[in-house]
């Protein structure tokens, strides 16, 4: 099937690099190490939504509204678990068990910075590798005019596994246009999204070995944590931002 275009899509390594005053009609955020995973990760084992914060003060406070067993506070900082919060960041404390009914609120160190920056375009969504055909299914039926998928990075710099991610959507989705590179792709981050992912689409969890956040993430023993982030696909879970800052399953 030949889908119309125009779709533009951009890719931007982080919230700083987005052009300022415009927002595309649809923005993905993307966290592979951990983030956007992690809240995958916990929808899909039943939570009722995920809400996310940059300031860690602001998320005790507005759960405070939540009743203990329907809440869950995960925060983050430095790939730690902030004290006294329920989780840190990893997807696989997202159990059925842990999760279910509840609603998470997290603060990650990049990942909900990234939300942060577009959560004011027509549709935001949260990617991952676990979810990228899920995210693809969702662009092609809504098939917005523009759309831009904007990694996390560490701290305002490049990543492997966010620009990794990038590519392996923009890939997915030239294929299924049916498309090439010249009438998809809006700026060359897009061409080199895809160079990644082609040259490393079989040893993600490699590539994730040479990342300096995947090195980081190692030194705090989390191997598990890279190797379910490295999988493909696995999640038919798309998270939807229905209101500010608040993501629910699409
Ligand atoms: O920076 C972030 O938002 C993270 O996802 C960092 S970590 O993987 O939890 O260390």
């Amino acid at each position: 099937m030949r889908y119309p275009l125009p779709m533009k899509l951009f890719v931007y390594h982080t919230p700083e690099l987005t052009p300022e005053n415009t927002l595309p009609n649809c923005a993905i955020a993307v966290d592979v190490l951990r983030a956007t995973s992690t809240m995958v990760t916990a929808l899909a084992a039943g939570a009722e939504a995920v809400q996310v914060f940059s300031d860690l003060d602001q998320l005790l406070q507005v759960s405070e509204a939540w009743a203990p067993e329907k809440r869950i506070r995960a925060g983050e900082r430095g790939g730690g678990k902030v004290e006294g919060f329920d989780f840190g960041n990893s997807p696989l404390d997202c159990t059925p068990d842990r999760v279910a009914g509840c609603r998470l609120f997290i603060s990650t160190t990049n990942g909900t910075r990234a939300l942060t920056r577009v959560q004011q375009a027509e549709t935001v969504l949260a990617g991952a590798l676990i979810n990228r055909d899920a995210v693809v299914q969702h662009l092609l039926t809504h098939h917005p005019d523009s759309v831009w998928i904007v990694g996390s990075g560490w701290e305002g710099s490049f990543s492997l596994e966010d620009t990794v991610c990038a590519g392996a959507i923009a890939h997915r989705l030239m294929e299924k246009l049916g498309c090439g590179l010249e009438e998809l792709a809006g700026n060359d981050e897009v061409t080199d999204a895809i160079s990644l992912y082609q040259h490393w689409h079989d040893r993600l969890l490699d590539l994730f070995h040479h990342a300096s956040h995947g090195k980081r993430l190692l030194r705090l023993n989390c191997l598990d944590d890279l190797k379910y982030c490295a999988q493909t696909d696995i999640l038919d879970v798309l998270p939807i931002q229905k209101e500010t800052g608040v993501l629910i399953k699409a």
